[in-house]
């Protein structure tokens, strides 16, 4: 059997999944692929089989951990199913779709009926490929989760005669949850993408009040003159949220929470004990306004916080930035913020500090919460536009006012490109060059995508200029140019929109 997990890349929307604030992905076309089987077990004289992971890359070394003997026989009892979140290895990622699943089947109501038992003395064999490279901000790590986590559901079920049965949303939600394993308090964008992908089309996805997709096609995407091409550029720069999540990934999570704590208090809304998102909070103020008869869109009520975000921090106490630099004049220490927070010392640590984090990476050393909340309710908002813009269109490419549709949507990537660069601070000086030098080729937008500091950037570009515009990378990018054309096209390439996971049965 071959199991297919979808990578995505995204049109708009970066680090506002884990606030539950709609995000507007598309699968791409490049996939990991696993081809999977079973064998009797060569572990006969042992106390139980193994899954045997191979992967087509000579880079990813052969890795094996053992089948849990029973839904009570986790990790405690056999070091090889443990996953070492600060060492984290390639199988990992595989693991946790395990442990992952194996939850899950026994949540369900039985290891037995799911086949988890090893008393088949069955072997797994799973053989892995993938054609992007890791780490390169297009949720490989994502696809790796859900073509695993399909794998271990398709052959628990399969050992136990059952055809696999389980919702998409479903799957969804076990595949969020598996991949939180490896230590990252991720949102869940990549996988919710990865899975309702559906083809020629990108997702509007929302969070709120739970996780729900709506198909949008984005206009220009004929092909030949007058159509539009979405490029992918990798800078050659490892993203890794897993090595820079404390000062990275799990510190803006906690940021933008603590933030949209503050926000709440500043607005005399209800703050409770646990952590309030900020797509909550905008939820608290709606209602509240409804209350008093005024009726606010999302979009309203985001334009409303956008104007009064910095009155509403000043408000608070927090230390005022300066405009010029974003470096606050005091940086803001956790003292600060547990005080602000109004909160005892205590509580404020179970909160929000389950994860490690380190602000001293952070310009000025200390805690940026006004800039990156303003950078989430932005770029929410952003959101919100690129999806009106081509729901508008509804996928016409006729050329009637096509262009002005194109260059806005390509304005919306390059104000993001800016915010996460100036306030939200997960670019880089590489990602900083390949987006001036596709603008200057003339790209209409570009802009990092995924999590940034180092990763891919996206660029719209009209296809009658895309081959002067990989011209121009190549020449210009310095790690471009020394690479032959195979090794080029790896990194540079133009993407359409796949469709999401699937099984094929050979
Ligand atoms: P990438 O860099 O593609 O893995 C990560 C998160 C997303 C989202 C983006 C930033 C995981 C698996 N994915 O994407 O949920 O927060 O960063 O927009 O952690």
């Amino acid at each position: 059997m071959l199991i297919g997990g979808k990578l995505r890349s995204k049109y708009a929307g970066e680090h506002i999944d884990y606030a539950l604030f709609g995000v507007f992905p598309a699968a791409i076309e490049a996939d990991i692929l696993i081809a999977c089987g079973t064998s009797p077990s060569a572990n006969q004289g042992g106390d139980r089989p193994q899954i045997n992971l191979q992967n087509f890359n000579p880079k990813y070394l052969p890795s094996t951990f053992s089948r849990a003997r029973s839904s009570s026989d986790l990790v405690e009892s056999d070091p090889s199913l443990k996953i070492d979140t600060t060492h984290l290895k390639w199988e990992s990622y595989v693991k946790a779709a395990y442990l992952g699943t194996l939850a899950f089947l026994r949540g369900q109501g039985g290891d037995k009926e799911g086949g988890l038992e090893s008393g088949e003395k069955e072997d797994w064999n799973l053989l892995i490929d993938g054609r992007v490279p890791a780490g390169s901000g297009l949720s490989s790590s994502a696809a790796l989760v859900v073509s695993a986590t399909l794998t271990f559901l398709l052959l628990s079920r399969s050992s136990s005669k059952q055809h696999p049965q389980i919702a998409k949303s479903t799957l969804v939600s076990l595949s969020i949850e598996s991949e939180k394993r490896v230590g990252i308090n991720s949102g869940g964008m990549d996988q919710s993408a990865s899975i309702l992908a559906q083809g020629d089309a990108a997702l509007y996805i929302d969070f709120y009040p739970s996780v729900k997709a709506e198909v949008v096609r984005v206009p220009g995407s004929s092909s030949g003159k007058g159509g539009y091409a979405w490029v992918i550029a990798h800078s050659c720069v490892v993203s890794d949220k897993v090595v820079s999540r404390e000062g990275g990934y799990n510190l803006r999570v906690f940021e933008t929470r603590v933030g949209a704590r503050l926000l709440a208090s500043a607005l005399g809304l209800p703050t409770s004990d646990k952590p309030l998102l900020l797509r909550e909070v905008v939820q608290l103020y709606i209602d509240k306004e409804a209350s008093s008869s005024k009726k606010l869109t999302l979009a309203q009520a985001l334009d409303e916080f956008i104007t009064q975000v910095d009155l509403l921090f000043d408000t608070t106490g927090l230390p005022p930035s300066d405009p010029s630099t974003l470096i606050p004049k005091v940086p803001v220490t956790i003292e600060d913020l547990v005080r602000l927070s109004g909160l005892p010392q205590d509580n404020f640590t179970e909160i929000y500090l389950q994860s490690k984090i380190d602000p001293s990476r952070n310009k000025g050393g200390g805690f940026l919460i006004r800039e990156r909340t303003r950078h989430v309710l932005e770029e929410a908002r952003r959101v919100l536009e690129f999806r009106e813009l081509c729901r508008d269109r509804d996928g016409d490419s006729g050329s009637e006012n096509l262009k002005e549709t194109m260059e806005r949507l390509g304005s919306l990537m390059n104000a993001s490109q800016k915010s996460c660069d100036t306030l939200f601070d997960c670019s880089c000086p590489e990602i900083g060059q390949i987006t001036g030098i596709a603008r200057a080729a003339g790209a209409l937008g570009s802009r990092l995508t995924g999590a940034g500091w180092g990763g891919s950037t996206i660029s719209l570009v009209e296809n009658e200029k895309v081959k002067g515009f990989f011209e121009k990378l190549k020449e210009e990018y310095e790690p471009y140019k020394k690479m032959g054309e195979e090794e080029f096209a790896k990194v540079v390439f133009a993407t359409g929109m796949g469709a999401g996971a699937g099984i094929w049965v050979v």
